[in-house]
């Protein structure tokens, strides 16, 4: 195949309520999407990158830059050797970037399964056709205000929560939430990088809450810092920001950091090394998750496939799109019975709602 051009949309989607973690609050959804054009079809894909160098180095601007100015030339150079195998080889002279490699990759391999006949859920090796759904709850001004939150999303059916902790917004909102909703809830939480290494007799004191496990306490780079860690407390460890490829997933695992991952197709640089990252955690008898990045439907899709493989054994950030959105740029995903639909269909399986995606539409972009 070969690819003729690339559409780079830029898109703000409202959210429903602000989504705060310990790196900020967002209200609306602003991210880039990747439309390929090739000779054999059109591919989708959604670039994970937030508005601002937050979560990691990369944002959503600094992507559609790198993409335009040198990754979409590299692909284009392929020619018609183009596959979406061959794009992270092409690309590996670049150092980071991973949202938007990530996004090329899979608007190339949305195009290419389309072609075929194949489904993401099906290329990527997947066994399951429904994944159970757990929910990511920011961190709120006030304690009743997080309790209406979890009592709603239990209504919903969500079979897992994780709550977003900071420090002064860590012990008390945990006890509560484990007392209120009782030792069989499945609580886990997440702190984003937020504590230090002069914190762990505070991180200590989440033990006797019987968590899932702690995900990305300290900095990403402090990977022996969370070995340290997770030899002190009792919850598992769980790296998320730290865990930027299959290699960091093999070191992490052997030196103690991570006992659980959280892997994002979009920070590992795409969804073959995501399935990589499973492969390597399997055999180390790792269990993973399947993390977010608030996407919409376009996103949602294939990280929903990827929840599908066998060592995906605990409920995913997987939500459905009514946590996150009115108006989803796709179908919506709904949750039946804490479960979400595996797509079925060709390529990611879903298509963008054209008046919906024109409608968040904030500029757009031909490469060619
Ligand atoms: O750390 O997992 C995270 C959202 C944006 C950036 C980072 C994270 C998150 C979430 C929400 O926790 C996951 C989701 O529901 O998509
Ligand atoms: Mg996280």
């Amino acid at each position: 195949m070969k690819l003729e051009a690339v559409e780079l949309i830029r898109l703000d989607v409202p959210l429903k309520s602000a989504f705060r973690t310990s790196e900020g609050s967002v209200t609306v959804h602003e991210v880039v999407w990747v439309h390929a054009i090739t000779d054999v079809g059109e591919g989708w894909a959604e670039c994970a990158a937030n508005a601002l160098p937050d979560y990691s180095s990369e944002y959503h601007t600094a992507a559609a830059g790198v993409l335009r100015d040198f990754f979409i030339p590299e692909a284009m150079k392929l020619g018609n050797e183009l596959t979406a195998e061959a794009i992270a080889p092409a690309l590996h002279w670049a150092k980071g970037h991973r949202m938007a490699k990530a996004a090329l990759e899979t608007a190339v391999l949305d195009a290419q399964l389309r072609a075929s006949g194949t489904s993401f859920a099906t290329y990527l090796g997947a066994t399951k056709t429904k994944v159970p759904a757990g929910v990511s709850v920011g961190i709120m001004d006030t304690l009743p205000e997080l309790m209406k939150t979890v009592e709603g999303y239990l209504a919903d059916g969500y079979l897992r929560i994780k709550l977003k902790i900071e420090p002064g917004w860590d012990y008390e909102p945990v006890k509560l939430v484990r007392e209120t909703f009782g030792p069989d809830l499945l609580l886990q939480v997440d702190a984003n990088t937020a504590y230090t290494r002069d914190d762990f007799d505070l991180l200590k004191r989440l033990d006797e809450f019987n968590l899932l496990l702690i995900e990305q306490p300290i900095e990403e780079e402090d990977i022996l810092g969370h070995a340290r860690l997770a030899e002190y407390i009792t919850t598992p460890v769980c790296l998320d920001e730290s865990i930027v490829s299959a290699g960091v997933a093999r070191d992490a695992i052997e030196i103690g950091a991570t006992s659980i991952i959280n892997i994002k197709p979009a920070r590992v640089g795409g969804y073959i090394e995501a399935v990589k990252i499973h492969n390597v955690a399997q055999a180390a008898g790792i269990p993973v998750w399947c993390g977010g990045m608030l996407e919409t439907g376009i996103g949602r899709a294939a990280n929903l496939a990827l929840a599908a493989l066998p060592n995906f054994t605990l409920p995913g950030d997987t939500s459905a799109s009514a946590r996150y959105f009115e108006t989803d740029t796709t179908e919506p995903f709904v949750l039946v019975d804490g479960h979400i639909d595996v797509p079925t269909g060709p390529g990611i399986g879903v298509e963008p709602i054209r008046e919906v995606v024109d409608r968040f539409t904030v500029s757009t972009e031909w490469v060619k």
